[in-house]
């Protein structure tokens, strides 16, 4: 076992990761109790499919039947961004290329290296839009902890990271899952311009409904008059970028590593928010190619960039 780990940590830090381990195939109680209750309060907005994945949520033999084990992988995205806040904030996990696809190919390496080794096991890559507890596999596999701001915090690292997962009809020995937690710090509720973190019962959870990240990138249709975006065009970063485990300092300079994915690093310019206001169809085709901010469609990212265009008076 130990020496399968060595193998696949080398291949996994060889593309950029910086931390995998391994979690059971079966997601916590709480967890999943916690999940339908977040769908109850209609804290999923309008993403139906949140609700329709429930019953699969807890069954993993439905993406990969005969799985045994949760291989997960945490991939550093971190990286600043050139773009005048003026002109519309970008989250900075959409600055370069599309997440899913990257971490798809990276991963392959490593399903490559296990069907090698272990012919007739079974394996699927998950990353993000699966039907998974992607935070519960990572917690269970040890890659970090659950931040007020529901985000997976690393001690060493922080939260800038995406999560990947490879499903598994390999058994292999748990991690232990990670330990800590945000004591008495507050800030990111105190910092989220919308008040989206509430507690739900003795956790906190974000209601979807009012997070800038879901209404600039899943919301479909004309805002409300009184929404504000807070200047952010794409996504939010807001309850990241105040968490002291994302501040770098003397004593724990590994806090927010820069990312060193190369497809993550090389991205293109985005147009100023009146071009983006009324962005063709075909240059819009052209400028979001391979990119995240594509899932906004073209008629959401003209809207979002009338929207901070208008600033926060409403009516103008
Ligand atoms: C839906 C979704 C969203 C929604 C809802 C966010 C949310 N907080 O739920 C919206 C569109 C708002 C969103 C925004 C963002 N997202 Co998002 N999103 C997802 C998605 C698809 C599902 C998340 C989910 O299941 N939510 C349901 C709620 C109930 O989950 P929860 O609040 O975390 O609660 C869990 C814990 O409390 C735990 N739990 C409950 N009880 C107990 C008890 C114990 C003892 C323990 C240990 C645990 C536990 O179980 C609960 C259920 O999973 C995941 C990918 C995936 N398939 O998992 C990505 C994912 C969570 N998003 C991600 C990212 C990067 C973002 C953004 C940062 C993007 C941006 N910059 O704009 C923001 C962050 C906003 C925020 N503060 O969450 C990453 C997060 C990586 C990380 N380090 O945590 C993920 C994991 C994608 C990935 N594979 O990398 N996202
Ligand atoms: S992403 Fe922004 S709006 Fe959403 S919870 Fe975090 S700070 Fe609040
Ligand atoms: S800002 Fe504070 S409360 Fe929020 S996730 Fe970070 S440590 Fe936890």
């Amino acid at each position: 076992m130990k020496e399968l780990r060595d193998e696949i940590e080398a291949i996994a830090l060889k593309e950029g990761f910086d931390r995998f381990g391994v979690s059971s195939a079966i997601p916590s109680e709480e967890s999943l109790t916690f999940y339908s209750h977040w769908l109850q309060e209609g804290f999923h907005a309008d993403m139906e499919y949140m609700a329709t994945h429930l019953p699969l949520k807890g069954d993993l033999d439905t993406l990969l039947p005969g799985v045994r084990s949760v291989l997960a992988f945490s991939l550093p995205y971190f990286q600043e961004s050139d773009r005048p806040e003026t002109e519309g904030k970008i989250a900075r996990y959409a600055l370069g290329k599309d997440y899913h696809k990257v971490i798809r190919k990276k991963l392959g390496k490593v399903v490559q290296h296990l069907e090698g080794r272990f012919p007739g096991e079974r394996h699927r890559i998950c990353v993000d839009s699966a039907p998974t507890l992607d935070r519960v596999f990572a917690h269970q596999a040890g890659l970090g902890w659950f931040g007020k701001n529901t985000l997976l915090i690393n001690s060493r690292t922080g939260s800038y990271f995406f999560i990947g997962l490879i499903l598994t009809t390999l058994d292999l020995e748990p991690s232990e899952p990670s330990l800590g937690g945000c004591g008495t710090c507050q800030k990111c509720i105190e910092a989220c311009p919308t008040g989206a973190i509430v507690l739900l019962g003795d956790r906190w959870a974000v209601d979807s409904r009012l997070c800038l990240s879901y209404l600039t990138i899943e919301h479909r249709g004309e805002f409300e008059d009184s929404v504000d975006l807070y200047g952010w065009l794409y996504g939010c970063d807001v309850c990241q970028e105040v968490c002291p485990f994302n501040q770098p300092r003397e004593s724990q300079p590994e806090r927010r590593p820069t990312t060193t994915v190369e497809e993550f690093l090389v991205h293109k310019q985005f147009p100023t928010l009146l071009e983006l206001a009324q962005l063709p169809e075909d240059r819009w085709d052209e400028l979001t190619q391979g990119s995240p901010i594509r899932r906004a469609k073209v008629e959401g990212l003209r809207r979002n960039a009338r929207r901070v265009a208008r600033g926060s008076a409403p009516g103008s």
